[in-house]
């Protein structure tokens, strides 16, 4: 179910306003009425927090309203995992992820959503956290013998740190033996495709990527 015109409007303005609160109540209101928290995610929270981005570039906003706003994303965003969990009905493992925010990069409310969906849909999550160097991006896949890589990074300036950790990669010779994946506001298809890394532009892309790379056909 896609999300109801009045739950839509009202929590769009909580996540702008960083009512913590609201959100919250609004998204359990949501997630009991049966709406599908990927829909919540990709209709209200994504297009709500690009707004406030929006205004914290353009002055409008400043760091304490983004923070209102990331906190009211976390809050909801603990609901959501949890209903996208428990739907999930998977047995089998298709996979090992190993998966982090880069270097530099504190955002991680996409990727514990992208965590979430690859564990509800069966792969094994290794989840690194933030601010994961390239380093501890090759000990954690070696030490988990980990089938994909995944990286995480909203900003132009922690962008790099995707290369980096990529290139560390190659420079030890472990090119191929690892598939490397990039996702987050900073990376393009374009980008990834050019510095060797599968891309998607959301969760649920995320976990047909991974499958594709497993050679899990993809319903
Ligand atoms: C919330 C937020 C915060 C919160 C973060 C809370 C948290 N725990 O994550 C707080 C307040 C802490 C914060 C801090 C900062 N922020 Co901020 N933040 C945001 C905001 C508004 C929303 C990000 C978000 O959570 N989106 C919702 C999630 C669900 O979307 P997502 O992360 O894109 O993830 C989806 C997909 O991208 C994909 N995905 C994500 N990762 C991966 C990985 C793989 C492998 C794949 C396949 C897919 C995938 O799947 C997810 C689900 O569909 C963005 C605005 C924006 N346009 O993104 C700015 C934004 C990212 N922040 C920005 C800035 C500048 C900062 C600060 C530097 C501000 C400051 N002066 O201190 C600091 C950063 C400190 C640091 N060192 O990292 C800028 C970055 C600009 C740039 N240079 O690129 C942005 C773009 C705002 C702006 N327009 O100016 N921020």
């Amino acid at each position: 179910m896609s999300v109801p015109e009045p739950i839509h409007q009202r929590l769009t303005e909580a996540f702008i306003e960083g009512d913590e609160e609201a959100a919250e109540a609004i998204t359990l209101e949501a997630l009991e009425a049966g709406v599908d928290p990927l829909a919540i995610i990709s209709e209200v929270m994504v297009p709500a927090l690009t707004e406030v981005g929006n205004r914290f570039q353009t002055g409008e906003y400043f760091l304490p309203e983004l923070l209102m706003a990331g906190e009211a994303a976390e809050v909801a965003s603990k609901h959501l995992e949890a209903a996208i969990a428990a739907s999930g009905q998977a047995n089998e493992k298709l996979g090992t992820v190993v998966m982090g925010t880069v270097e530099g990069d504190v955002h991680d409310i996409g990727k514990n959503i992208v965590v979430t969906m690859l564990r509800a849909h069966g792969f094994k999550v290794i989840d690194l956290g933030r601010r994961v160097s390239p380093s501890a991006f090759v000990d954690a896949a070696q030490q988990n013998d980990a089938d994909i890589v995944a990286m995480s990074s909203l900003m132009t300036t922690t962008r790099p740190a995707v290369q980096s950790t990529v290139n560390l990669f190659s420079e030890l010779g472990l090119e191929g033996k690892y598939k490397l994946i990039a996702g987050g506001g900073s990376v393009t298809g374009d980008w990834a495709k050019e510095i060797g890394a599968g891309y998607s532009e959301d969760a649920a892309g995320a976990v047909e990527l991974c499958k594709r790379l497993m050679g899990i056909p993809v319903s």
